[in-house]
């Protein structure tokens, strides 16, 4: 998030609350490396707001297995769909579309490095992010 001299208190209280997507930020960008769990799986809280993900740059190493769970904060429904990767069900890896104020969660491994796009499914012009795999 990049900070603006000089906001008001009031503007800060707007931030607090996750209101930057109504005054016209596009809201917040963050990236995460997720820690390792060697054999085991790892957890990762990913944000959905109206229009974003938080964070909305992703790093696991290839092979973990990877719980994301899912808060959708904003007012909107939204989802998580990683695109051209499928997994082992021959379908790309997406949670339920979740109301605003509801949570889901959803498991994946992505075995194969390499840099993917995820979305929401609702609003795939505006809600994405990146999954960065990195080998071993
Ligand atoms: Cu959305």
């Amino acid at each position: 998030m990049r900070w603006i001299p000089r906001v008001t208190t009031v503007m800060l209280l707007l931030v607090a609350v996750g209101a930057a997507a109504a005054c016209g930020s596009s809201g917040p960008k963050t990236s995460v490396t997720v820690t390792p769990v060697p054999g085991g799986t790892a957890e990762l809280t990913v944000t959905m707001g109206d229009f974003y993900f938080d964070p909305n740059a992703i790093t696991v190493p290839a092979g973990q297995r990877l719980r994301l769970v899912l808060p959708n904060v904003g007012k909107m429904p939204h989802n998580w769909h990683l695109l051209s990767y499928k997994g082992p069900d021959g379908k790309e890896f997406q949670s339920a579309v979740i109301q605003g104020g509801q949570s889901s969660q959803i498991e994946l491994v992505v075995s194969t490095p390499g840099t993917y796009k995820f979305r929401c499914d609702v609003h795939p012009d505006v809600m994405t992010g990146t999954l960065i795999v990195t080998g071993s």
